[in-house]
């Protein structure tokens, strides 16, 4: 069984948003038209605290983009973003999200970012959303969504290493591009790792 994974497609990725992803909106009508092709879809939210370690205003004397040590690991500092139950968290409205059965939230801890939908970066807790996938047979996963270079390619890796067959749909994706580069590298490295990308229009026939 095939599975599409809709990546924090969230207000606040999106163009006006507290962080922003460039086009971000665009990956919008692609979500809404691929689900037609897809027994199971499941989507994830970026969930956080007000108080999450990740946000640069959470210490004192930092800006975003700025690095720190979050729990013994290197966290780059957000804007706040995502804050469960603001309307920043909220899926993008012009997204279909009726034909989506599960939401799985992530960076719920204040103390550990979590890029992948399947576990935060320290990988010390689960989702809960690999082994929802193993119960329901899932096979083969579509990954697309926001952002490329953090939240996609982290879920892409966890995905591969759990041994799903993984296709991350390239036009489905934006990123963010703090280094230049990092989109471009982010799927080199998906494929070098095992994963499979793929344009949405191969789901045209
Ligand atoms: C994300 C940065 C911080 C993402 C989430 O969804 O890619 N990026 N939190
Ligand atoms: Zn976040």
């Amino acid at each position: 069984m095939e599975a599409l994974i809709l990546v924090d497609i969230q207000n606040d990725f999106l163009p006006g948003g507290a962080l922003p992803v460039p086009c971000g909106d665009e990956v919008i009508p692609i979500a809404n038209n691929i689900q037609k092709h897809f027994e199971l879809v499941i989507a994830t939210q970026d969930w956080h605290p007000s108080n999450h370690g990740s946000f640069a205003a959470n210490h004192t004397g930092k800006k975003p983009g700025d690095f720190i040590m979050l729990d013994g690991i290197d966290q780059v500092l957000w804007p706040v973003h995502c804050v469960e139950e603001t309307y920043g968290a909220d899926f993008a409205p012009g997204l279909n999200t009726d034909h989506i059965t599960n939401v799985f939230k992530k960076g719920t801890d204040p103390a550990i970012d979590s890029y992948s939908g399947f576990y935060d970066n320290g990988h010390r807790k689960s989702t809960g959303l690999g082994d929802f996938l193993k119960n329901m047979n899932v096979s083969d996963i579509y990954i697309m969504g926001l952002a490329t270079d953090y939240c996609v390619k982290f879920s892409a890796f966890d995905a591969l290493k759990i041994g799903f067959k993984t296709c991350v749909i390239e036009d489905g994706c934006r990123g963010i591009d703090l280094s230049p580069g990092d989109i471009k590298n982010a799927f080199f490295e998906i494929k070098k790792a095992g994963g499979t990308i793929i344009k949405s229009s191969s789901f045209d026939r």
